[in-house]
């Protein structure tokens, strides 16, 4: 049990965050093909995907420690039951896209659960013992049962990477504050489309004395760790 050691400092915005080991879960936020390739469903919305995989070797670097560390290492996935019975029709139509949710693409339906393109891509995929949070919103936390899974394992603090800043990574973030979690977000380790939603999606994060949490990167956390 790796619980209650030692508190470490990890530079950070808006001022050092206090990770405390085997307290803290890695949560990887929708590090899918559908979002990251080529064919999938943030191409269908008219994104530059390659933008997205700058964020593949910090996250890695991180869940290696995480993993030899043996603390909490939890997974998100975003995608839709098959029979799209969890899929609002606002969701569906938003941004009349030419292929929507659960049309077919060159890696199976889009963001549809079980096809190619929903899976976690190679480089990061689930480890067995790694909770996997299938979710049909944005946030992590509504619709499924990440809190309970988190409280299970006394977690009380998250380090959250993934895609895409603004979106699933934001609203997961202000999920987890309202649900009394302390927030560490690596600038390097989450990423987005579009460069100015990213830089503004940190900024929201650590303005007003860390009103979401703190942001650092994850060479800082890794060094902390080391
Ligand atoms: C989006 C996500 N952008 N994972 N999902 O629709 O950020």
């Amino acid at each position: 049990m790796t619980a209650d050691l030692e508190p470490l400092s990890v530079p950070a915005e808006p001022y050092a965050f206090e990770l405390k080991p085997g307290r803290c879960a890695l949560l990887i936020i929708d590090m899918q093909r559908d979002f990251l390739e080529a064919g999938g469903f943030g191409e269908s919305l008219g994104n530059d995907v390659s933008r997205l995989r700058t964020v593949i070797g910090p996250i890695s670097h991180l869940l290696a420690v995480w993993r030899a560390r043996r603390f909490s290492v939890f997974h998100t996935r975003e995608g839709h039951r098959s029979d799209l019975s969890d899929l609002t029709s606002a969701k569906k139509n938003r941004g009349r896209p030419t292929r929507a949710i659960g049309d077919s693409g060159p890696m199976g339906r889009l963001l549809v659960r079980g096809e190619p393109g929903h899976a976690i891509i190679a480089e990061l995929a689930p480890r067995e013992g790694e909770p996997v949070i299938d979710k049909c919103g944005k946030g992590a936390f509504w619709a499924t049962d990440l809190h309970a899974q988190l409280q299970a394992s006394s977690i009380q603090q998250l380090i959250v990477v993934g895609v895409t800043t603004e979106v699933c990574v934001h609203t997961t973030v202000r999920e987890a504050n309202d649900r009394g979690y302390d927030c560490l977000v690596p600038s390097d380790a989450v990423g987005s489309y579009f460069p100015e939603f990213h830089a503004a999606g940190l900024a929201m994060i650590k303005a007003q004395g860390g009103i979401f949490g703190w942001v650092s990167t994850s060479r800082h956390v890794l060094e902390a760790l080391a």
